[in-house]
């Protein structure tokens, strides 16, 4: 497939609900979709970026600036039949991971058309439906907290994640723990702790947690090796992951018992895979984390989670867990805490280009 031209398009999206986590609260987002034209079809992707570099170092000018100075020239008026041949074509950019993840989840999505095939049967799923878990913010109260996840449960999700910090853990878990002697609990650090926390972490181990996620620096596999030999609950990497070789080091080191997979956080669905298919041959379980998708990338990262070693209910919720409008028809629904993998060609969610215009505050395109 020879790309003729390529759009890039930044879209601002509110959030139903205000979101903190330990390095910050946000209300809204500014992902950026491209859109790749080739043989007649249209492939659209989602980098799912943040404003802000408090995550992982990108922010959407950043992707902006990579994707438009350095991707986009080296993708435009090329020819691709694989995606190994795309991601082969920008390798020299290192990292910028979000931003070439938007690239190449549009390739995957025009494969998918001139395939006549299901996104998720080209990426090799087998799940008819996924499980879906939620993603909660801080909450200063917490008996609200407690409403919140009762609501939640209410509507079906298998799995609650509820993002802690320093100061905001112990306590809350336990009162947690005591409304819900025995759902599905987990809790997100986002790397607010050091190994000098260590004993303060062990406590957590009181709770029965699934799993702590990124309980130390973002680009630390060293003292969470430490830390996971003194605590029971498994360690669950995000942050610290970039590739399937970052993956096999941690594994190789202890360092995590369970990985959290994001398409962008690791440079689209091909690397994605390859960490799924390391972790299977090793018996470690994966799940599908998520960054506020829009429908689009939503609809990919559910495509992805029909991989079999997708065997923990993951971070895709209904989407309106987080937004009033979403980008595509039909919107993600949730049922009985499940997600139906589409059967149709492509997405299986149709983008909304009216509602998606609304949304942008900059359209670049490239021919
Ligand atoms: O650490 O998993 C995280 C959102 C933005 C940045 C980081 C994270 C998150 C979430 C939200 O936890 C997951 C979701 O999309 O629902
Ligand atoms: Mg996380």
């Amino acid at each position: 497939m020879k790309i003729e031209r390529v759009d890039l398009l930044h879209v601002k999206m509110k959030l139903v609900h205000p979101f903190e986590t330990s390095y910050g609260r946000k209300d809204h987002l500014d992902h950026v979709l491209v859109k790749l034209y080739a043989d007649g079809l249209v492939g659209y992707g989602e980098a799912a970026v943040q404003w802000w570099p408090f995550y992982c170092e990108e922010t959407t000018v950043t992707c902006l600036h990579v994707l438009q100075e350095f991707v986009v020239p080296s993708i435009l008026h090329q020819e691709f039949t694989t995606v190994e041949e795309l991601v082969q074509a920008y390798g020299k950019v290192r990292r910028h991971n979000f931003a070439k993840s938007g690239v190449e989840m549009a390739f995957w999505h025009l494969l998918s058309q001139a395939y006549n095939q299901p996104l998720a049967q080209l990426l090799g799923g087998t799940r008819a439906e996924i499980e879906s878990g939620v993603s909660i913010g801080i909450e200063p109260d917490t008996d609200y907290l407690i409403k919140r996840i009762q609501g939640f449960l209410a509507q079906g999700y298998r799995r609650i994640k509820l993002k802690i910090g320093p100061g905001k853990d112990v306590e809350v878990l336990r009162k947690v723990r005591q409304a819900f002697p025995t759902i599905p609990l987990m809790a997100d650090a986002n790397s607010a702790y050091t190994l000098r926390d260590l004993e303060h972490l062990q406590q957590l181990d009181a709770f029965d947690l699934l799993m702590i996620e990124q309980p130390l620096a973002h680009d630390d596999i060293i003292d969470h090796a430490t830390l996971q030999r003194a605590l029971t609950s498994p360690i669950c990497l995000d942050e610290s992951i970039h590739s399937a070789e970052d993956a096999r080091k941690a594994l190789d080191l202890g360092s995590c018992r369970v990985i959290n997979i994001k398409p962008g956080r690791v440079g689209g669905l091909l690397e994605a895979k390859k960490i799924h298919d390391l972790c299977q041959a090793r018996g470690v379980p994966v799940w599908c984390g998520g960054m506020h998708e829009y429908g689009i990338g939503r609809a990919h990262n559910i495509a992805l989670s029909a991989l079999p070693n997708f065997s923990i209910p993951g971070d895709i919720s209904g989407s309106d867990k987080y937004y009033a409008e979403d980008l595509i028809d039909p919107v993600v629904t949730v049922e009985h805490g499940k997600i139906r993998v589409p059967q149709t060609i492509g997405l299986g969610y149709t983008p909304n280009e009216e509602r998606i215009a609304r949304f942008t505050v900059q359209q670049l395109t490239f021919t």
